[in-house]
């Protein structure tokens, strides 16, 4: 009789499989999100550069941006195939435990859509971060030249995993 064996195996690998795949039930994602920063509008969007890092040992999804200087927050995501690039929009992005999402122009990105005349250099906002399992994190957000936001992204891919918390200033 091989088949029932079959079955019993299958349910045995299906259990693995749970368990490789982490969302155990003692595992909690632990959520702190960086300097935030966005550019200046163009063509009434602006994209926001921040870093999302879980240190927990759950996983969480991003499901939701929100700000009330725009008509709404796009989570996008760019590639460049046959030298083009086009933009995407996704409805969630995972954030896996021990792991650091970064948003960045020409990659994954949040975007204001229509930004409002309050977002000019060097003023701020609220932009608050829903997640799936998380409660939900409002970060400032620092208003500068498209120019200084991608050359500051650079300068915090160097410094490291650990770096750029939600305590630097
Ligand atoms: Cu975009």
């Amino acid at each position: 009789m091989p088949r029932p064996r079959l079955l019993l195996l299958l349910a045995a690998l299906g259990a693995l499989a749970a368990l490789i795949g982490g969302c155990g039930p003692g595992g909690e994602p632990d959520l702190t999100v960086g300097r935030a920063q966005a550019s200046v509008p163009i063509a009434g969007a602006s994209q926001v550069v921040v870093d999302v890092t879980n240190h927990g040992d759950g996983d969480d999804r991003l499901i939701d941006a929100e700000t009330d200087v725009a008509l709404d927050v796009e989570l996008h995501l760019t590639e460049i195939a046959d030298g083009r690039a086009t933009m995407t929009t996704l409805q969630e992005i995972d954030v896996p435990a021990g792991e650091r999402v970064r948003f960045r122009p020409g990659a994954l990105h949040l975007m204001l859509v229509l930004p409002d005349e309050t977002v000019v250099a060097g003023g701020t906002f609220e932009l608050r971060l829903s997640f799936a399992r998380s409660e939900d994190l409002t970060v400032p957000v620092e208003v500068v030249d498209l120019l200084d936001l991608v050359e500051s992204a650079d300068a915090e891919d160097d410094a490291g995993p650990d770096a750029g918390g939600t305590d630097a200033g």
